[in-house]
């Protein structure tokens, strides 16, 4: 899987790409990613890649020349690479969209700046993403999101057996709590189903706590999750529980 990365400020990215496991990844080959500077894409001596808006108003905006020309660099490298754009105004990016862009195998994710990005930028990418409601001051944490999300998704990423199939959010919930040693930590214990080695009641625990948890937090999850009828049974007797 590939990502060209397109930003004012490359060196954002070194470091938190070398680190974890994405830089593993692509320690091993598995993700490769190229970051290019869109500044030398613009023209002019002093390679200026924004400019005051058009109507007046507060800072600067990314000019649409230097944007478009890194975009035609990245796919002269990498034809057919899936375009992306990050901005507050974009798709909400989901656990299902990254499912969706792990089916790439190239992706250029166009950071935007400044107050914002000359409009007719939009029509040369193919999608344009927001990574959550909040402004950010510019795209290239969005693009590390996306970046991260999409490449643990890869077959053969650290810890990713290549089957989606246990993914969090795949149903569409929370996942159940998790414990490691110690047994107890300043009076809190582990709960003793956790020790029990019963498989099957240590499952329906968890499933339990999924449910019970996304209820308690996100309403808006359980609402479009899928159920089946021993998860209608389970969410029974955690309201009969709560009253
Ligand atoms: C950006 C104009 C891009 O702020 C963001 C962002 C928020 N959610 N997802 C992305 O991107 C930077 C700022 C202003 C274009």
């Amino acid at each position: 899987m590939r990502f060209q990365i397109l930003t004012l400020f490359p060196d954002f990215f070194p470091s938190p790409l070398a680190s974890s496991l994405i830089g593993k990844a692509i320690a091993r080959g598995l993700v490769h990613v190229d970051v290019r500077n869109m500044r030398d894409h613009a023209a002019g001596a002093h390679r200026v890649a924004d400019d005051a808006p058009y109507g007046g108003g507060q800072g600067m905006v990314l000019k649409v020349e230097p944007v478009v020309a890194a975009i035609e660099a990245a796919i002269g490298e990498v034809p057919g690479a899936h375009r992306l754009l990050l901005s507050p105004r974009g798709r909400p990016f989901t656990q299902g969209v990254a499912v969706e862009l792990a089916r790439e195998s190239a992706i250029v994710l166009v950071c935007g700046h400044y107050e914002g990005i000359d409009e007719r930028v939009r029509r040369f990418v193919d999608d344009e993403l927001s990574i959550g409601d909040y402004v950010l001051a510019g795209g290239e944490a969005a693009a590390l999101v996306v970046i991260d999300a999409v490449a643990r998704l890869v077959p053969g990423f650290v810890g990713n057996s290549g089957s989606l199939e246990e993914e969090s959010f795949e149903d569409g919930l929370l996942e159940y709590p998790q414990y490691t040693r110690p047994e107890t930590f300043r009076d809190a214990r582990v709960p003793p189903v956790l020790l029990s080695g019963d498989h099957a009641a240590i499952a329906r625990w968890r499933r339990k706590q999924r449910l019970r948890l996304t209820r308690e937090r996100r309403p808006d999850l359980l609402a479009r999750a899928v159920l089946s009828a021993e998860d209608r049974r389970l969410l029974d007797e955690i309201e009969r529980e709560e009253s």
